[in-house]
């Protein structure tokens, strides 16, 4: 009996042994998976998301939303800030969509807001509020 006991343990302790190991081996394998998800995911988006700045004419903080407000309603835009003082929109997007930038422009344009590329409409800038007509290049010569 003793013989068939001791054997016994002998085969419980390596089962739990391998046990043991199996089970450290899937933490492994298992962290090392996540590890390479979120790092692969990390490197993805530093790799794909754009930051540019563009030049946006504008006044006042009225100016400010309505701008952002015509940047952000352009599919992929991440986000999107107006300075009033530098006059400069600062943009987040897809780099993957190279046109994003022009269609950007383009919207803001658009709402009476002329651009670094794009002059709005004069019906567009005629239609702003007075406290945001700045002064346009064209009318300036
Ligand atoms: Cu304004």
């Amino acid at each position: 009996m003793d013989i068939d006991h001791a054997s016994y343990q002998e085969a419980l302790n390596s089962f739990k042994l391998s046990k043991i190991k199996i089970m450290k081996t899937l933490k492994i394998f298992l962290s090392t998976i996540i590890v390479a998800f979120l790092f692969s995911n990390v490197t993805a988006q530093s790799a794909s998301i754009k930051t540019t700045t563009i030049k946006v004419n504008g006044e006042c903080n009225m100016c400010k939303k309505r701008i952002e407000k015509a940047a952000l309603a352009v599919d992929g835009i991440q986000a999107a800030v107006w300075d009033v003082d530098t006059k400069m929109l600062t943009i987040k997007y897809d780099e993957s969509n190279p046109a994003m930038e022009e269609n950007v422009q383009k919207n803001i344009a658009a709402i009476g807001h002329d651009t670094e590329k794009y002059m709005a409409p004069d019906s567009a800038y005629n239609n702003l509020p007075g406290c945001c007509h700045y002064q346009r290049k064209s009318v300036k010569q």
